[in-house]
């Protein structure tokens, strides 16, 4: 445009350079008070706690901007390599706090705000979590971006905006309740739409072949009912290093084109109405954390980020290197979290065929340059298959390209084992069978350089089990990558006592350099900081007890063990073998079994998937369990237990540094790593795990010494499924003997006979997957363990002091750099000045 013209050609300082923004408390008032006056416009009488908020976020996003448009012009200018991130879930929860953290602005900012007369946590905690996520998976990207930002790695994360993010858990008689999280109702101030990047994704109509210019013979999908997908960015400081990457999140809307048989009725709000639907496609994060549900909006989900998504990385192609796409798959890579989107596998076909004029042999070598595939189950339940059915009506283009890839990836199969048909069929992305599916793992699989698990038991399990075939045929496309978190969120901005401690103690490179923490090893035999680190956990576990006061009304009293199990609630991960500890040590304080008793407050969190019947059960339970056991004085002082309801990424920043025990017990081979188990270990929590997923390093790192061992290998729970037998186990066993006869009198339950037959069922059940009994011996004892160890405080102090000093491994800067070593091959690249 013309005006778009008259900017462009004005000299830089006479019109865009603008002097840096003060970083200091003083600038931050001043803008904070300026957006809250004028911005938003309140005075004394339109108060409301979201504007204090707002107002600050505001201030702090004017200070990412001028830091994003560098970071993006120095990797347009430098022309580097890039990875895309793509993944249905971004589990972020608050921004503002992390924001400061890394531009370094929190002390200038608590000043600042302190001058104004107010807290600056009062404001911070306004916040609504962004909680596009349903656990670990998602909270991986989250502190992915977070790690590719602070290395300084040309990264960006696509996703979906979904208007309502994971449902909000209310907790009523005990039960789970869900309801909407609107978390867009106060508008969103980290989001920048950005309109013009808006793409078409194309849904349902039919293909034709016809032919180009060249005569070549060509398909073309038509007759489809297009939806836009408009890009909406957040930006993703890294760690004090000016650099700023985007998380780009894409909003489902509709075309303007009408109904036209509606319109022409003259009904135009009906034609209006009708358009709706297209916006439907990203209103709710679906709430399945561990299997797959089958719904037609969940697949159009997932082809809709992958669609948008990949056109948006071939404009941006296109506009830098112009229609050739010769060096493309050397200078891209898309990460693909899990198999939701895997479609991308033939989305990219798709385009780089029908849309830029590419024959398939050179598409399919762009497509197995660019894709990789991590994997974050073994459970079957999770493993993603779609209807052809499905496929051929809502993308049928997408359908026969995935056949084609069949087809010949099937020919490769016969060539290398002749004759080998069981293993065709294995191996063949569609099952075949009444309803034939596509095998959405064996796309990604098939259509990606580079597949890994996230912990090393995980990735050895799945290359002996599910992904066998392709392991034999392709062995180097295997790997592992070890989960981590960030330990800017997760130890620095979430514990800022201990933070203190470690910067003066060790300097402050932690923060960056996890594997300094190894420095604090010496200290461990040192009283005199030992009690430094008892007076820093006692405060953190104060104010964790003052949260669980406030929303459970139960009281923990601060001398006691806090033994802490939050994650999402599945049958696998065993919140009913935690209860029923629980109910041995009620049955033992019954019983006056109390000396040298160690106090114990149980807290347990987390979200049931709301069609999970049991996982559900599992909750109400717990919270019968908690009424129970609090309401009898027989217990005062010696054991208290809570179910926090709404249990989000927020919250754990005030349960992680609180905790001394945490519960990671979960059936061996199950549970694919864990990352709940690393936030607690870095926050100097001991662990009592089996040996399942990250456990197992998260032990080798800090020694067996120092880590509460039990229960079953995952091959002792495979060989014992042949003869398991739980009610002799039972019967052999007093202790559980006890707790399952408390449980079956309907103790806990008296007015509502019969609500957890199925729980206790289960329990008993030979064919129980989880193998709940097998492991409660083993678990009572190394809880016995665990009480003995704490209440001689010395010896927990060093344990605690050494999980913390061991836990650098776990940062997600080392599974980054894994990553972009043995993946991406990323340059780190600085924003410009
Ligand atoms: C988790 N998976 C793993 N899935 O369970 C956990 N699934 O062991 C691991 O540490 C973590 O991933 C990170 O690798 C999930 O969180 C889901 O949330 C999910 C969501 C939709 C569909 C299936």
């Amino acid at each position: 445009s013309p005006l778009n013209d008259r900017i462009k050609s004005r000299p830089n300082d006479k019109f865009f350079d603008l002097p840096p923004l003060p970083l200091d408390a003083e600038g931050l008032a001043k803008d904070f008070r300026h957006y809250y006056a004028y911005t938003f416009g309140r005075d004394r009488d339109s108060l409301s706690v979201y504007y204090p908020y707002k107002a600050l976020a505001t201030a702090v996003r004017d200070r990412l901007m001028e830091r994003w448009k560098r970071t993006r012009r120095a990797y347009d200018e430098t022309d580097c390599k890039r990875t895309y991130y793509l993944s249905l879930e971004f589990l972020m929860g608050r921004t503002l706090s992390n924001a400061m953290l890394n531009l370094g602005i929190e002390d200038a900012a608590t000043q600042g705000l302190y001058d104004l007369g107010i807290d600056l946590e009062e404001i911070t905690s306004n916040e609504p979590d962004a909680g596009l996520g349903n656990g670990g998976l998602g909270r991986l990207a989250a502190c992915f971006l977070d790690s590719c930002a602070t290395l300084q790695l040309p990264v960006r994360g696509y996703g979906l905006r979904y208007e309502y993010g994971m449902f909000r858990q209310l907790i009523e008689n005990g039960e789970q309740m869900e309801e909407p999280d609107h978390w867009l109702r106060n508008g969103n101030p980290w989001e920048l739409e950005r309109p013009k990047f808006t793409q078409r994704i194309p849904f349902g109509g039919y293909t034709e072949t016809y032919h180009d210019h060249a005569g070549r013979p060509k398909t073309r999908w038509v007759g489809t009912h297009d939806v836009l997908a408009v890009p909406y960015d957040i930006p993703i400081p890294g760690y004090r290093n000016d650099t700023v990457n985007t998380l780009r999140l894409w909003k489902a809307a509709a075309t303007d084109e009408f109904n036209l048989g509606e319109f022409n009725a003259g009904s135009y709000p009906e034609s209006v109405a009708q358009k709706n639907a297209a916006e439907h496609i990203t209103m709710v994060l679906y709430p399945n954390d561990a299997s797959e549900n089958g719904k037609e909006l969940r697949l159009r989900q997932q082809f809709f980020l992958a669609s948008a998504s990949i056109k948006d990385v071939l404009r941006d192609w296109i506009r830098l290197h112009g229609a050739d796409f010769s060096r493309f798959g050397e200078r891209n890579c898309f990460q693909l979290n899990d198999t939701h989107p895997a479609v991308s596998v033939a989305e990219l076909m798709r385009q780089l065929m029908d849309e830029h004029g590419l024959e398939w042999d050179a598409a399919w070598a762009i497509t197995r340059q660019t894709m990789a595939y991590t994997n974050h189950t073994l459970l079957p339940e999770a493993l993603e298959r779609w209807p052809v059915r499905l496929f051929r009506q809502l993308l049928p283009r997408i359908l026969e390209i995935i056949f084609e890839i069949n087809a010949r990836f099937l020919a490769e199969v016969a060539t290398r084992w002749p004759g080998d048909t069981n293993r065709q069929r294995r191996m063949s992305l569609i099952e075949e069978g009444d309803d034939p599916q596509v095998r959405m793992a064996w796309l990604a699989i098939v259509g990606s350089f580079s597949v890994n698990g996230v912990a090393a038991l995980h990735s050895e399990l799945l290359i002996d089990g599910l992904f066998r075939d392709f392991h034999d045929l392709w062995p180097n496309k295997f790997n592992n990558k070890t989960n981590g978190v960030t330990p800017r969120r997760w130890l620095a901005m979430c514990n800022p006592g201990l933070r203190d401690l470690l910067d003066e103690t060790i300097g402050t490179d932690w923060v960056k350099d996890l594997s300094q923490l190894e420095r604090l090893v010496p200290f461990a035999e040192d009283a005199a900081f030992r009690d430094r680190w008892h007076a820093i956990k006692q405060d953190n576990k104060r104010r964790l007890a003052e949260q669980i006061s406030q929303i459970c009304q139960v009281e923990f009293p601060l001398d006691a063990i806090f033994d802490v199990q939050v994650k999402r609630i599945h049958e696998y991960k065993r919140q009913l073998l935690n209860i029923l500890h629980v109910i041995h040590l009620y049955n033992r304080i019954k019983h006056g079994d109390t000396a040298n008793w160690t106090p114990r407050a149980v807290l347990i969190g987390g979200k049931a998937a709301p069609g999970y019947v049991m996982a559900k059960q599992i909750i109400r339970l717990i919270n019968k369990v908690a009424q129970v056991v609090n309401a009898d004085p027989a217990t005062e002082g010696l054991l208290r237990v809570a179910f926090v309801p709404d249990y989000r990424v927020s919250l754990m920043e005030v349960i992680a540094p609180g905790t001394d025990l945490s519960e990671q017990i979960s059936t061996a081979g199950k549970e694919a790593s864990g990352t709940g188990n690393m936030k607690f270990m870095m926050n100097g929590a001991v662990t009592i795990g089996t040996l399942d997923g990250a456990n197992i390093e998260i032990r080798e790192q800090v020694g067996e010494d120092h880590f509460f061992l039990f229960g079953l290998t995952a091959a002792g729970v495979e060989s014992l499924r042949q003869h398991y037998d739980p009610n002799s186990l039972i019967a052999n066993d007093p202790a559980l003997r006890e707790v399952m006869n408390l449980l079956e009198s309907g103790h806990f339950n008296q007015f509502e006979g019969g609500i957890f037959d199925q729980v206790i069922f289960s329990i008993r059940n030979p064919h129980d997957p989880w193998m709940t009994a097998a492991d409660f011996r083993g678990y009572i004892e190394a809880q016995e363990r665990a009480a003995a160890a704490y209440r001689d405080r010395h010896h927990w102090l060093r344990m605690s002091v050494l999980n913390t000093a061991r836990s650098g491994h776990f940062s997600s800067d080392r599974t980054i750099s894994e990553y972009n070593r043995d993946i991406w091959r990323l340059t780190p690249t600085k924003p410009q000045d």
